[in-house]
């Protein structure tokens, strides 16, 4: 690590922090994909087929011959994925229903008429519990064919969301700073994704929360976590998108980690995304510090820490309410190291060298001097490294 701000000679206190403000909730996760496709007409297990109104099998008639193909019956979501009828041929126009009885006698959600048999039915609003949907499509501007069997999916409950979050409006701004060799040049970077930042480091409470250890040195729930490796940091953020139903990010392991920066899930934010939040996005005053020209105000470091972490969110936030990004602990992002990068770096969007030896660190610490604290400031890390003085905060695309 390029600790030039650094003095990691600080104390530890076994001090209890306050409980935080986890909400107890039940969580179950199942599994997210698609269910394999049912074969075209496989109507062998329509729902509860005595109940009273239900009109059993669809009258089956060119255009009508439809039938739900994915997500097949008794498929559980703890998100909406496309739902998709059978491609009827000569079908001008599909639509589908969701409903909460098999009878369909309360619609909960519906696509009238629409050209594709693939339906975003993203925009459902379903709370956890036993769902039906079915589907029927029309030939040119014709009658529509009969309703499908109805095959039954179920909503799981969702994590209510472990981590605080802070939404950070895509936009164009200047990286870097002619302090340091590695922060040069200044260039611009426009962020075309919208995305979402942890308001505050990981807790250590949330970690245990998520992952079921302890590693920190330093004690205390509303502490930022610290002692975790790029790894195992990455590992934390596949782990609670599976807890709370959104797409996983990362794929592969170890040094062969992929990243989809498309996917829901969350995942480090990129250096740039990073520095673009730690300045305040598009409300930026153009501080030193995140936040501040007065180092003291936002960040727990060398001068005022007492040689040790402190709860997160104690001191000021910066321009969009997010904390801590200068001090208290450094914080690991996505792209690998290397100095020379901003020289050659994407205008758009940039995630770092293809390969490299080191992880990205920003921030600073409780232990750095003040330079190391200021947004612009890049240090780094081999990624199995673990110190008391490095922690992070994941970030998800919005989309
Ligand atoms: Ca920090």
């Amino acid at each position: 690590m390029k600790r030039s701000g650094d003095r990691l000679s600080g104390g530890r206190t076994t001090r209890a922090g306050a409980l935080t403000r986890l909400a107890a909730v039940a969580v179950l996760w199942v599994a997210s994909a698609l269910p394999g496709c049912r074969p075209w007409g496989a109507f062998d297990n329509p729902v509860d087929p005595e109940a009273e109104n239900y009109q059993g099998f669809p009258t089956v008639a060119d255009p009508s011959e439809i039938s739900p193909v994915a997500p097949a019956d008794g498929a559980e979501f703890s998100f909406l994925p496309t739902f998709v009828s059978s491609a009827v041929e000569n079908a001008a126009a599909y639509g589908l229903q969701i409903s909460g009885d098999p009878q369909f006698q309360n619609i909960a959600f519906e696509i009238a008429e629409q050209e594709s048999n693939t339906f975003d039915v993203s925009g459902a609003d379903l709370s956890a519990g036993e769902w039906y949907w079915r589907c029927r499509s029309r030939a040119g501007t014709g009658e529509w064919g009969g309703w499908s069997a109805v095959w039954s999916f179920s909503i799981a409950e969702r994590l209510v969301g472990l981590l605080d979050e802070t939404y950070v409006t895509a936009g164009t701004f200047q990286m870097g700073s002619t302090t340091s060799s590695d922060e040069q040049p200044v260039h611009t970077v426009t962020l075309t994704r919208d995305f979402l930042i942890a308001t505050y480091e990981v807790t250590q409470a949330q970690w245990r929360e998520v992952m079921g250890t302890s590693p920190s040195s330093f004690s205390g729930d509303n502490r930022p976590v610290e002692s975790v490796s790029w790894y195992e940091a990455v590992e934390f953020c596949n782990a609670l998108s599976v807890l709370e139903g959104l797409e996983p990010a990362y794929s592969g392991s170890g040094d062969g980690v992929v990243v989809d920066l498309d996917a829901t899930g969350y995942r480090l934010p990129t250096e740039a995304e990073w520095e673009y939040a730690a300045r305040g996005g598009n409300a930026s005053g153009g501080y030193t510090y995140s936040g501040s020209d007065t180092v003291g105000a936002v960040a727990w470091y060398l001068d005022n820490s007492g040689s040790q972490t402190h709860d997160v969110g104690t001191k000021a936030a910066n321009e969009l309410g997010i904390y801590d990004m200068s001090g208290n602990v450094w914080e690991w992002v996505w792209d690998w190291y290397d100095s020379g990068y901003y020289g050659a770096s994407p205008g758009s969007d940039p995630a770092g060298p293809a390969t490299g030896s080191y992880r990205v660190l920003r921030g600073g610490s409780w232990s750095s001097y003040a330079t190391s604290c200021r947004v612009a400031n890049r240090s780094y890390d081999t990624p199995s490294f673990r110190n008391y003085v490095i922690g992070f905060r994941p970030a998800r695309t919005v989309r």
